[in-house]
């Protein structure tokens, strides 16, 4: 029995009989049609949301349209129906049009929305006529797709045909993030990950609308990112990781599709080469690199604080003003991470000049720094943000010299720690971190003195000593990585974890559409 049949009879049957004698549904085989938005376990939680008690459905009619002269919309407008397409089979097109389209299709268009949406935000207008997207800019569409596609039924992220009918409960959400930065980072130098699983981890932190992924590029165990002029970083710093495997690197093509794939989905690539400490693969790499000219031995170990750059030496200089100046000319975002933790035989002395001078090489490439707490001990250039994950100590020092704070407390933000005493892979030295641990923070209220208006936004580290492949990534990243997201995107006051774990457990569905091999967490209420 077809639905407008079903509604029609009804409809009638509502005329007849009182309203208690009713059935349910015509066809309980049927999914209920969806006609609460408030129900949707939307993930981040939007900031404000209307529902109307309808619904909107995809059919074979429905198409998406895009406002006219503007081949961004018109490309974002494709990745819809490429996420539309594959499960629903309907062959949604994309068409441009100069006003509103007809009923019974989806619109994407740039309107003036109000500032307090800003670059990211959207307004989502769903009746059972239409669906209106509308932002500021690009951007602020992407996130409303992302939306959008959470209000469909989790088969939709399923690559063959399924079963339909994909309808969405009508009603209104505006939306936007209280935090401009909302990352992960990626240590590729600890083990390897090729550039197809960084695009998929790209993907995954996409649909929490995190919009940074920064990548942890050179460490003791290996230099993964090709510097032309020094090629020995990688031909012989790339060639091992930890546990002896063959390591490997992006070359500078690579690295800029891995930017361009981010780009596309509206998130920034930060590269970080850490330094001086944590640079044992540049030492093995180049014997000038090192005080006592001797090229040190590869390491494929877990321990840290060792090594350093010989900073008092004029050609490390010129080393970093190499690295940076080629790594600035392919990185089209507004950051690069210079590292600087752990630089425990480096004396504080020869520290602080060093980070100094690193900072104005980088300002003299046309960008920012950020640097790991330790960095606030030196004189903080204005625009460096400096990522607090140790010591609430050297946050507040870069507060008080006007730096912004990006925060990544590891005993909260660190994804490679252990869940509990059971988990096989990850360390443990900060504690575990269940979902609940993770979830339950502010980082406006994490340290004394460093308020909303200090911190630039969350990111969530996975340093990857313990993991070697994309689903061990998988299983240390979800579900704590939609959390770190709603950290950043949800206002504070709107968060709850008794109501965050049974919105987390309807993301089920989603995870194994997506074929994601997530942590199945006790803490966690899930549903389907
Ligand atoms: C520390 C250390 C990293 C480790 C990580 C492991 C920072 C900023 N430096 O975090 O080298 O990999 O812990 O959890």
């Amino acid at each position: 029995m077809n639905k407008d049949f079903c509604s029609l009879t009804a409809l009638f049957a509502a005329v007849l009989l009182a309203a208690a004698m009713l059935p349910m549904s015509c066809n309980p085989a049927l999914p209920a049609t969806p006609k609460d938005l408030a129900q949707d376990a939307l993930l981040p939680r939007p900031v404000s949301l209307e529902a109307t008690g309808s619904s909107f459905r995809l059919t074979e009619k429905t198409d998406i349209y895009v406002e006219a002269g503007n081949p961004e919309i018109e490309r974002l407008g494709q990745y819809l129906a490429g996420l539309l397409n594959p499960a629903t089979g309907l062959e949604i097109g994309v068409k441009t049009t100069e006003e509103a389209p007809p009923s019974g299709h989806i619109y994407l268009a740039l309107n003036n929305n109000g500032p307090e949406l800003g670059p990211e935000g959207y307004q989502l207008e769903i009746t059972e006529k239409a669906v209106n997207l509308t932002a500021n800019q690009p951007a602020g569409l992407f996130y409303g797709i992302q939306t959008l596609r959470q209000l469909l039924p989790a088969a939709i992220e399923q690559q063959e045909k399924q079963e339909g009918p994909w309808e969405i409960a009508s009603g209104t959400i505006r939306d936007y993030p209280t935090y401009p930065y909302r990352g992960a980072m990626l240590d590729v130098a600890r083990h390897f990950f090729a550039v197809e699983d960084v695009k998929r981890y790209i993907d995954l932190i996409s649909l929490y609308k995190m919009n940074m992924l920064h990548l942890h590029l050179s460490d003791d165990q290996g230099w993964r990112i090709e510097i032309k002029s020094w090629p020995n970083l990688t031909a012989k710093g790339g060639s091992t990781e930890v546990g002896g495997g063959a390591g490997g690197y992006f070359t500078q093509e690579q690295y800029q599709d891995i930017v361009q794939y981010a780009q596309d989905r509206y998130m920034t690539i930060i590269p970080e080469i850490d330094m001086p400490g944590h640079t044992n693969a540049a030492l093995a790499s180049y014997a000038v690199l090192n005080c006592d000219d001797k090229a040190r031995e590869l390491y494929t170990g877990t321990e840290v604080g060792f090594s350093t750059l010989c900073t008092t030496k004029d050609t490390i200089y010129q080393f970093i003003d190499d690295v940076i100046r080629e790594l600035a000319a392919i990185t089209p975002g507004p950051y690069l991470h210079i590292g600087g933790d752990e630089s425990h035989v480096t004396p504080m002395a020869e520290y602080i000049p060093f980070i100094n001078r690193v900072q104005s090489i980088v300002a003299a490439h046309g960008k920012q720094v950020i640097g790991w707490d330790e960095i606030a001990n030196a004189t903080l250039e204005p625009n460096t943000v400096v990522q607090y994950w140790s010591k609430a100590e050297n946050a507040q020092k870069g507060v008080a010299q006007g730096a912004k704070v990006l925060m990544s407390p590891a005993s909260k933000a660190y994804v490679d720690m252990k869940y509990d005493s059971t988990t096989q892979l990850g360390l443990s030295w900060a504690g575990f971190i269940e979902i609940d641990t993770g979830y339950i923070w502010d980082p406006a209220t994490m340290a004394e003195g460093i308020g909303k208006e200090n911190i630039l936004g969350v990111e969530a580290p996975l340093w990857t000593e313990t993991v070697t492949n994309i689903k061990e990534l998988e299983y240390m990243t979800f579900p704590r990585i939609p959390g770190i997201a709603e950290i950043g995107w949800t206002p504070a006051s709107l968060r709850d974890w008794e109501e965050y774990k049974v919105r987390l457990g309807k993301q089920k569905g989603r995870f194994e559409a997506l074929g994601i091999n997530y942590y199945v967490s006790p803490k966690v209420t899930w549903g389907e």
